[in-house]
């Protein structure tokens, strides 16, 4: 029924060409599978007389073995085989040099606005944000700006809708804390804010700190002191200050906040425009139309506002000459901070 000579020939011949674990693997299914050779030919069993059933069935397990053992003894060739191609093919050379991960640094903006956060902090300020998508009754009307000022025109102001816009400074985070809590109050409000700008010391996004403290007996000499320590702190104890009349719609009075030049110690340079001095911030004490906006009574209450720039700050701390250096992140300029 089954040459086992022959049958041994061809197994042999396919096992020996036979030249990875999966492709024995193949050959197993072939002839011990469910379907295999060897497994069909047990079918025609039943068909057979009881003398030949009992030769033919011992033979057939007989080559089963046969099978069984020559699959295994090459299986364990090739394993030896496959585990050595891998082993090859795998191996990872441990004297290559590493792949060099650079490490990023703090931002100087981040870093200068930390420095300014700590100083307030430290004077019992809290920190208070808001939204940069911001309502225009918030950023303008509630803060006293006429319909008419020129901040308010497309020009200088990102425009979502006709009502909604990029805030242009943090100020309306004071509106919205006002609308929530009374007075005592003392915070900051840093954060981002935009302006349609772009030069050498503009950008459309530019990031600002503005303070604030109202009670019911804040002059404008807790402005001045609040400021002056802040300067000292900031740049040096030694930093002369002034304080030069100005004006804002939100503010009444107003000023405007200069500091000794640092470049030339006040002699008068390129960067003061000879006048020996710079200016850093802005400032007043809160216009009495403002409280009235969120229903503080302005016969109680008094407080002072200021408002600066951190971009402007970090230019002068650290004499850097063009704002747009702070938007490029080349690491050789944020390394030297
Ligand atoms: C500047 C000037 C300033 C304020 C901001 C303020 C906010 C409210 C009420 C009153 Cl809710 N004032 N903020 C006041 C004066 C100046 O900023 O030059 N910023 C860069």
């Amino acid at each position: 029924m089954i040459d086992s000579d022959s049958f041994k020939k061809t197994f042999l011949s396919e096992l020996n060409s036979a030249s990875s674990v999966s492709e024995l693997q193949q050959i197993r299914v072939k002839y011990l599978g469910k379907k295999g050779l060897l497994t069909l030919q047990l079918k025609d069993l039943p068909t057979l007389a009881a003398e030949e059933r009992r030769s033919f069935g011992k033979s057939i397990n007989e080559l089963k073995e046969y099978v069984e053992a020559g699959i295994t003894s090459r299986e364990s060739v090739l394993s030896k085989a496959d585990l050595r191609k891998r082993l090859v093919s795998e191996s990872i050379d441990v004297t290559l040099p590493g792949k060099y991960t650079p490490v990023g640094r703090e931002h100087p903006i981040n870093k200068v606005l930390r420095e300014i956060t700590d100083i307030f902090v430290r004077m019992g300020f809290s920190i208070e944000e808001g939204p940069e998508v911001e309502l225009d009754y918030y950023n303008f009307e509630a803060l006293n700006f006429p319909r008419e000022h020129p901040a308010r025109d497309m020009q200088d102001t990102f425009f979502v809708t006709e009502d909604v816009i990029l805030r242009t400074h943090t100020s309306p985070v004071q509106i919205r804390v006002m609308e929530k809590i009374k007075p005592p109050l003392r915070f900051i409000a840093p954060g981002k804010v935009y302006r349609c700008d772009a030069d050498v010391s503009h950008t459309p996004m530019f990031h600002q700190v503005e303070g604030f403290m109202v009670d019911t007996d804040i002059s404008f000499s807790d402005l001045k002191g609040v400021l002056e320590t802040f300067i000292h702190r900031i740049f040096s104890p030694e930093t002369p200050v002034r304080f030069r009349p100005s004006f804002f719609p939100f503010t009444e009075p107003s000023a405007e906040v200069d500091i000794g030049c640092i470049f030339c110690k006040g002699k008068g340079c390129q960067v003061c425009k000879g006048t020996g001095w710079l200016e850093i911030l802005g400032a007043g004490m809160v216009n009495p139309h403002v409280f009235e906006m969120v229903g503080y009574d302005p016969e109680t209450y008094t407080g002072f506002a200021f408002g600066m720039g951190v971009e402007r700050i970090t230019m002068l701390k650290y004499s850097i000459d063009d704002i747009r250096l702070f938007f490029e992140n080349d690491i050789r300029f944020l390394r030297q901070f």
